[in-house]
């Protein structure tokens, strides 16, 4: 018998029959079993056409039998038979079934991705989730549901926007300030597109200098006098991750006595590593006849590969994942996501 947390959702027609009704067809399944459901939530909605309705958002937890694929499949099926149709992305909707935990599985496929990958930065999931699973643990970020709701609540409004998203980064941070009217936090290097622009010129003692003003501008003290939040075009850990391949531990040893005073983003943004295509754009960029391009390239998907550890090593927090080839999508993406949080 495996746990699954369903993610429940209504915003057109009689909105608490149709979850109750979603709920009731769940637990007449072969195989399902419901143990908890939350309260229904009214909440705002995020993303999707502007003036759409009100969402009343809930949480079930259930045991079952069926593998992940059969439980989707089930969902789906749910969904459909409750008049669903999915003209538009986030837009209104009769009934949401997302299958958002199932056990402690990590699924990255296009059918099926567990956990949801917007989960955790999601109030409207996770404040109906608390109420019947606040111990259920996140297998990748591993944190509990009470502990991520417990990071919307508490945490310093900072969200970070990599510098891997291929020099988006600006772009992307430049809207994440104009949406929130938060603060933006520029780091003016010489490596400004780290780590995918990256410069086989750069030295250790350069990256070092580097890694102390970048967490200079991060130190809690800089936001002592300030009630609004920041939005930073970096990630601190790019250039550990740059780091990790070219100079390992060295500056790291560095990052321990720098870290403590530095402020943690309240949402990491990062690209997804899709192919080497941009690797090798990347580097092709600088010199394309040069015969240490390979050798370049291979550092650099070193360095990628470094990065992505980095993100989805446990205790990071909720991360964003965008799709660098797609960038108005990327916007969309992003604005939901800060808007989820709040
Ligand atoms: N679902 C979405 C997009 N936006 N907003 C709220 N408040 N509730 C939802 O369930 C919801 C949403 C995509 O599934
Ligand atoms: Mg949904
Ligand atoms: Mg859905």
């Amino acid at each position: 018998m495996s746990q699954a947390l369903i993610g429940l959702g209504s915003n057109l027609g009689d909105r608490r029959e149709l979850l109750d009704a979603a709920v009731a067809q769940l637990n007449a399944t072969d195989g399902v079993q419901i143990v908890h459901v939350s309260s229904w939530h009214e909440t705002r909605p995020i993303g999707g056409p502007k003036s759409q309705p009100e969402f009343l958002n809930g949480a079930a937890l259930l045991q079952t039998s069926l593998s992940p694929e059969a439980l989707g499949a089930r969902l789906q099926q749910i969904e459909i038979g409750l008049g669903r149709n999915r003209r538009q992305r986030w837009g209104p909707r009769s009934i949401d079934l997302d299958l958002l935990l199932f056990d402690d599985l990590i699924r990255q496929e296009p059918t099926l991705q567990l956990p949801h990958p917007r989960m955790a930065f999601r109030r409207f999931v996770l404040e109906p989730a608390v109420e019947i699973v606040p111990a259920m643990r996140h297998p990748t970020i591993g944190w509990t549901v009470s502990q991520l709701l417990e990071h919307l609540n508490t945490a310093i409004d900072y969200v970070a926007v990599s510098s891997n998203l291929c020099a988006s980064q600006h772009n992307l941070a430049a809207i994440a300030a104009a949406q929130t009217g938060w603060r933006r936090i520029d780091f003016h290097g010489e490596i400004e597109s780290i780590p995918i622009d990256y410069s086989p010129s750069l030295t250790q003692s350069a990256a070092i200098e580097f890694l102390r003003r970048q967490a200079q501008l991060l130190t809690t003290s800089y936001w002592r006098h300030d009630t609004t939040g920041a939005v930073s075009s970096f990630w601190i850990e790019d250039l550990l991750a740059i780091g990790d391949v070219l100079w390992p531990g060295k500056l790291n040893a560095v990052w321990e006595t720098l870290s403590e005073a530095v402020v943690r983003p309240k949402l990491l943004v990062c690209g997804i590593q899709t192919s080497t295509k941009e690797v090798v754009i990347g580097a092709a960029a600088g010199n394309p006849n040069s015969p240490q391009l390979a050798a370049d390239i291979q550092r650099l998907q070193a360095i990628q590969l470094a990065h992505t550890a980095r993100a989805q090593r446990p205790g990071i927090g909720p991360v964003l994942w965008l799709n660098t080839q797609d960038t108005a999508g990327a916007e969309v993406e992003l604005i939901a996501a800060i808007q989820a949080m709040s």
